[in-house]
């Protein structure tokens, strides 16, 4: 069950993956924020909230799809080098910052996709152990890992 949910996860769009962690991220905001991500794990992710923080919401929002598009960027570089849990960290804190206004939200009336929807209940059958096991998968693959370069 979970390799076919992180399958359909990866069959989504930028948008989607983006609005499927979200989902994730309020609806099972209960069971996830018992193990809400330490302190010294998130000054790592510290310096990129930081600089996110400071950006313009149009910024914010590019800076999300690159991660999720694996684009080749400043950020998207530095998130390839955090560890798997590091990564959920830092999108655990991206989602405290949108619900406190500082990151720009979600788009008014947005409305999930159909795909988004599919990948959210499968999520929602597994175990808890096992949703943050999709999770993980999930923002692994995100950002830019300079290790796929060619050599120089
Ligand atoms: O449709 O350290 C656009 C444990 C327009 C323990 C948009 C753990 C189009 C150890 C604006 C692009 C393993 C428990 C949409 C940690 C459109 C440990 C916007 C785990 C929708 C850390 C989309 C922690 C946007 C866990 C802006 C499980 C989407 C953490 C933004 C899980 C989405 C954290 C965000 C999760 C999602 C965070 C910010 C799932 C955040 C998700």
């Amino acid at each position: 069950l979970i390799p076919a949910t992180i399958a359909l996860f990866d069959q989504l769009n930028v948008d989607d993956q983006l609005a499927y962690l979200w989902y994730a991220y309020t609806e099972m905001g209960k069971t996830i924020t018992p193990a809400a991500p330490g302190a010294a794990r998130l000054q790592l992710a510290e310096s990129l909230l930081t600089q996110i923080k400071l950006m313009s919401p149009e910024e914010q929002t590019k800076v999300m799809r690159d991660l999720a598009s694996r684009a080749d960027t400043p950020i998207s570089r530095s998130y390839g080098f955090f560890s798997v849990n590091t990564k959920l960290a830092f999108w655990y804190e991206l989602g405290e910052l949108m619900k406190k206004g500082l990151v720009t939200p979600i788009p008014v009336g947005y409305q999930m996709s159909p795909g988004v929807k599919v990948v959210l209940e499968a999520t929602q059958k597994l175990d808890q152990g096992q949703q943050i096991t999709v999770l993980r998968n999930t923002v692994v693959n995100m950002g830019f890992d300079t290790s796929e370069l060619a050599p120089s």
